[in-house]
């Protein structure tokens, strides 16, 4: 049987703002899948949704846990912007995910530098920006974005008890998934047109507003080496300012968060 009959989805459902859902039940990876989609179409605004992933990936071939009650998509976009300005996706993407769990839970949402939502101060959500380049242009990106809805915090390894949270966690309550996804949707899909239409500044301020580890004592994982300083700033091509302690400035590119207990 070829993949495209081993993976034809459950259902396609159409958005009003044009985005087409293919959902499935379960898949290796939504963003893997994604990739081979958009390698045979020229469409974007699909979104490939699974029930359950087999293999979620986070950054750097890390593993992405995808019990099923999650939300596990990936977007696929064809934005007009170069290599450099992919990662502003990923900030879009939390600004949508947060506001979308702010205005219908109530729950205090932030975000985490580069890729994280937080909720109570835990991960509910991990967002995983890939781009096909060619000739030095973005071809296509698949924005995968992965939010720990309806999950039972028991349900996750040891090691994320303490670091991650789910919806159902904080609510206390199991949520409607249909709209949530179409509520992230379409915040996703305004904060995409503003960026399309040159407004990042503006964008990147909501992001900051949202981002309270900003002025605080952190340690970032570089590698193997740890970092210690303030979170001073965040740049416009989406790098993170580290004041350390000798008071010298580092622009950080890739890295992970983790704020620090000892001073403030
Ligand atoms: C991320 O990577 O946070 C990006 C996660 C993206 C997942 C989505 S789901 C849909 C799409 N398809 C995919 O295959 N992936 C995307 P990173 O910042 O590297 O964080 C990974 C780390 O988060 C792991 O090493 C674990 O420590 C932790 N982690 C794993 N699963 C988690 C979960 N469900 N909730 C919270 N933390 C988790």
């Amino acid at each position: 049987m070829s993949p495209q009959n081993l993976l034809e989805p459950k259902k396609i459902e159409n958005t009003s703002l044009g985005y087409r859902i293919f959902c499935y039940d379960s898949l290796p990876s939504t963003n893997d899948w994604a990739k081979r989609v958009a390698q045979r179409s020229k469409e974007e605004r699909i979104v490939i949704l699974a029930e359950t992933q087999t293999s979620g990936k986070g950054r750097l071939k890390r593993y992405w846990v995808s019990p099923k009650g999650g939300v596990w998509l990936s977007i696929i976009l064809r934005p007009k912007m170069p290599p450099q300005g992919v990662l502003k996706l990923t900030f879009i993407a939390s600004l949508a995910v947060a506001n979308t769990i702010n205005e219908m839970f109530h729950l205090k949402t932030e975000v985490k530098w580069p890729n994280d939502v937080l909720v109570n101060g835990k991960k509910v959500c991990g967002i995983l920006t890939e781009a096909n380049i060619r000739k030095n242009a973005v071809e296509f990106v698949v924005l995968g974005v992965g939010i720990n809805a309806n999950i039972k915090l028991e349900s996750f390894p040891c090691d994320l008890q303490n670091t991650a949270t789910s919806l159902k966690h904080e609510l206390c309550n199991t949520i409607d998934l249909r709209p949530f996804i179409k509520k992230f949707l379409r915040y996703f899909d305004r904060y995409y047109k503003r960026l399309q239409q040159g407004l990042w500044r503006m964008l990147l301020q909501e992001w900051k507003c949202l981002a309270s580890f900003l002025g605080k004592q952190v340690e970032i994982n570089i590698d193997s080496a740890i970092l210690v300083g303030k979170a001073w700033d965040i740049t416009e091509d989406c790098a993170l300012i580290l004041r350390l302690d000798d008071g010298i400035l580092k622009k950080i590119l890739t890295g992970d968060v983790k704020l620090c207990v000892r001073k403030s």
